[in-house]
């Protein structure tokens, strides 16, 4: 049936009549939202069923994107904009008395990641069905994803987040694709001829049941799939668990996302998760490739998989477990086939996310899944001795010291390594794994990441929204990059007033949010001044805390600037539950709120708010009102960013190191509409090569430094001296890692300029402008375009409806 207004009103009321026997006016706005979201699901339904049979019939090559983090957010919103429904049913509802936006708050977000790495998956899977392309995810379904943070006195406590709780109305239980995944015990080889089957004994079975989510592409018909794994017992097993212990063990397995690894069990758990949806997903991708009747020795012409950072490279053994094991393929067809099936994203330099697993821990997680991760080794040594230096096998192979390198693997069991950020991509070749470039130069290439304008734009901001379609039509909805059209419009008052009024009214809608959230009043008229990550040292929330810090002495001591402009700083983040440094950051940020916030003196010329429980349904609220977006990571360390480009996106000016893709930001919108400062990549090695920074000298020779660091062990920021001083030693007598000390000054600096380019608001509104104009240059539907040609070989589904989805 074609979707209109009032057919949807009439389904509306009798929807909610089948379901709760209610009328509108007696409903909760839990069953309003669980009545909506069903019209939704039965409506995309069979655009999912036909996508599905289609992606059949055409035999077309498939990807399946494996991450161990999705953060789809909230889907009921992208649902609708995706299927052309938005602004009608918002409408209807209106007419119905009901707000849309107010239910739309009951759905709790899906979280299950962390930071950019979840979210540029789940930006990646809309994208993908936007873009028409046969593109799937797989993953894990977490009963409580990512902890829920609240602060008890400053600190960071960690609840489990009860998504499931109310039900999740989006997802289908799929009994029958379920699958069986082996765990631990014993195996033996045993001769049969032709082959060697593996005899396991011992080993724990596991049903993995998949949860499918539809994903809804952009007005195209296309709806690709989701696929989240649950653990249970097996109905064969059951006598074996005898105790409540037993049975919560495999509850566990998919139960939080990242387990504590401060303890061996914790680092057990971790990768027996990574086994478990990486064995899941292939088995349930070779099934279903079998109904192509296609030889095996072609799978790589009809799947890909693509490894997103290192927590699914168990792939490549699973799959060469499969190809040989199961499907008695000779070791090099298997291996070819793995190869051509297989590729890898990197998405950080940082040392502590390139996973090294102990092999005593492989073994006891999946002994013939080690067995084949050194034959693999063995084979690679075999191949490249006498082609190259014995150390540069050593250091390139994948075992070594008892240790898996889950990199290395990654990039020897596939054909594509791409980092995320020019930069980076170019530390990754010339640094990081230059062994590699050097061995496999063909396999490196670079994709920078992308943001999906609907949810960012679109969705999360309506009011700037209606502004462009008002200024350059509405062909930026479905092509971002055409929103470079408003550069026409730089001197245009009128825009320019919009623009500004469209930021104006979304600072509005977030101080009344702070305050219900915070009890914090703060002014409209302040520089909204947002950093939202993770909680990282690298991403240098420190140094904003101690430019924070130095305005408020300033203030105290009556030194303002005659350029001063009032701010409100925004933060947003998580710190890992054992990374008690990251930790003793949020403790302090929160004591000098709660200085500054309560200072009389100080009033509106400074607020500092910390939002709890940083997520993607909380970060819609806050881009739309931000006027500054703090990119201050130290250079080279930030591999790309991505709240960088939704903040562009949405107006806000960034202040940036030259680190990941900010370089590109800067790039598009040229030096003078963005504000740089600090160490570029090459001073910040320089300094490596040559061990000359001296942190203690410029806490010694810097009165400012030492007034601000002086400040955090003198009692002036109260409540936080066992924090404050850990902080301290960390930037004196531990060298301060990341240089926060080296960038303060030319920090400070960019950040006088802030406040001088902010006092000339029309200034300012250009500025903002060209920003919104190349915010959609960084468009996931471009960057997955690239993925699609350069990496996978898929092509998009020949579609033959556009538009709205009917009812
Ligand atoms: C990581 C990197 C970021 C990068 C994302 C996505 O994100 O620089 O943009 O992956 O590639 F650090 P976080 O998990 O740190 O947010």
């Amino acid at each position: 049936m074609d979707f209109n207004k009032e057919v949807f009103k009439e389904k509306f009321k009798n929807r909610l009549d089948e379901k709760y026997a209610l009328d509108v006016k007696d409903a909760t706005p839990q069953e309003l939202y669980l009545t909506l979201s069903s019209i939704v699901r039965s409506s995309y339904s069979r655009y999912w069923r036909k996508t599905w049979k289609k992606y059949m019939e055409d035999g077309k090559k498939q990807i399946y994107y494996f991450s161990i983090e999705f953060l789809p957010g909230r889907l009921l919103m992208s649902n609708l904009l995706n299927m052309g429904w938005l602004e009608t049913v918002r409408d209807a509802l209106k007419d119905l008395d009901i707000d849309l936006d107010e239910i739309a708050e009951v759905e709790k977000d899906m979280a299950l990641g962390n930071g950019g790495l979840g979210r540029l998956a789940s930006a990646f899977m809309d994208s993908l069905a936007s873009d028409g392309l046969p593109g799937n995810g797989n993953g894990i379904r977490y009963r409580y994803g990512l902890f829920k943070q609240k602060f008890i006195d400053g600190y960071q406590i960690e609840l489990p987040n009860e998504w499931l709780d109310s039900g999740n109305p989006w997802e289908i239980r799929r009994e029958s694709k379920s699958v069986t995944v082996r765990l631990g015990g014993k195996v033996y080889l045993v001769d049969r001829g032709n082959y060697l089957e593996p005899v396991y004994e011992d080993a724990q079975l596991i049903k993995a049941v998949p949860y499918d989510t539809a994903i809804v592409g952009y007005k195209n018909g296309t709806v690709n799939t989701m696929r989240l794994w649950d653990a249970e017992i097996p109905s064969s097993e059951e006598a074996k668990y005898r105790t409540i212990e037993q049975r919560r063990e495999v509850e566990d397995l998919v139960s939080v996302l990242y387990p504590d690894d401060s303890k061996e069990s914790g680092r057990i758990l971790r990768l027996k998760q990574e086994y478990f949806f990486v064995s899941a997903g292939i088995q349930s991708i070779v099934r279903h490739f079998k109904k192509y009747n296609k030889s095996m020795n072609k799978i790589g012409e009809y799947i890909g998989i693509h490894i997103n950072d290192t927590h699914p490279a168990m792939s490549v053994a699973e799959l060469m477990r499969i190809l040989v094991d199961e499907e008695h393929m000779s070791w090099d067809d298997a291996w070819k086939q793995t190869v051509a099936v297989m590729s890898y994203t990197n998405h950080t330099i940082m040392a502590e996310a390139l996973e090294k697993w102990p092999v005593h821990i492989m073994q006891q997680v999946q002994p013939r899944i080690l067995q084949i991760i050194q034959e693999i080794d063995r084979r690679f040594v075999e191949e490249k001795q006498g082609k190259y230096a014995r150390d540069m096998i050593e250091r390139t192979r994948i075992i070594k010291d008892n240790q898996v390198r889950m990199a290395n693997l990654s990039i020897i069991g596939s054909h594509s390594t791409n980092g995320v950020a020019k930069l980076h991509t170019e530390l990754l070749k010339d640094d990081v794994l230059h062994d590699f470039y050097v061995m496999y130069p063909e396999r490196f290439n670079n994709k920078t990441n992308g943001i999906t304008d609907r949810r960012w734009l679109q969705i999360a901001n309506p009011e700037l929204s209606k502004v462009l379609d008002k200024a350059i039509g509405t062909e930026w909805r479905q092509d971002p990059t055409k929103l470079q059209k408003l550069l026409k419009h730089q001197n245009d008052n009128k825009v320019l007033n919009q623009i500004a009024n469209a930021k104006l009214k979304n600072k509005e809608r977030l101080a009344k949010f702070i305050e219900k959230e915070t009890g914090i009043k703060v002014s409209t008229d302040a520089i909204f001044d947002v950093q939202i990550k993770r909680l990282h040292a690298y991403k240098r929330q420190l140094l904003k805390l101690m430019h924070i810090v130095k305005l408020y002495l300033d203030i105290k001591q009556g030194k303002v600037a005659s350029d001063f402009q009032p701010r409100v700083f925004i933060f947003g983040a998580k710190a890992a539950p054992s990374y008690y440094y990251a930790k003793a950051i949020i403790k302090c940020i929160n004591e000098v709120a709660n200085m500054v916030n309560n200072d009389p003196e100080i009033g509106d010329k400074l607020k500092v708010v910390f939002l709890e429980d940083y997520r993607v349904s909380l970060a819609e609220k806050i881009i739309p009102a931000a006027n500054i977006s703090e990119q201050i990571s130290l250079a080279s360390k930030e591999a790309s960013g991505t709240s960088n480009m939704k903040l562009m996106l949405n107006g806000a000016l960034t202040v940036a190191t030259l680190d990941g893709a900010n370089i590109e930001i800067k790039d598009y919108v040229g030096e003078d509409n963005i504000f740089i400062f600090g160490l570029t990549k090459d001073e910040v090695y320089d300094y490596y090569n040559n061990g000359n920074y001296h942190s203690y000298d410029y806490y010694n020779n810097h009165e400012e430094i030492r007034r601000v660091l002086n400040a955090f062990v003198d009692g002036t920021i109260p409540n936080c001296q066992a924090e404050g001083q850990e902080i301290f030693d960390s930037l004196t007598k531990y060298n301060d890692e990341y240089f926060v000390l080296r960038d303060f000054e030319s920090y400070v600096n960019i950040q006088e300029m802030v406040d001088r380019t902010y006092s000339n608001k029309r200034h300012w509104n250009q500025m903002s402008l060209v920003n919104i104009a190349y915010g959609g240059m960084f468009s996931s539907d471009d960057t997955i375009k690239r993925y699609a040609e350069d990496i996978w070989n898929i092509s998009p589904l020949k579609d033959e409806k556009h538009g709205t989805y009917s009812l």
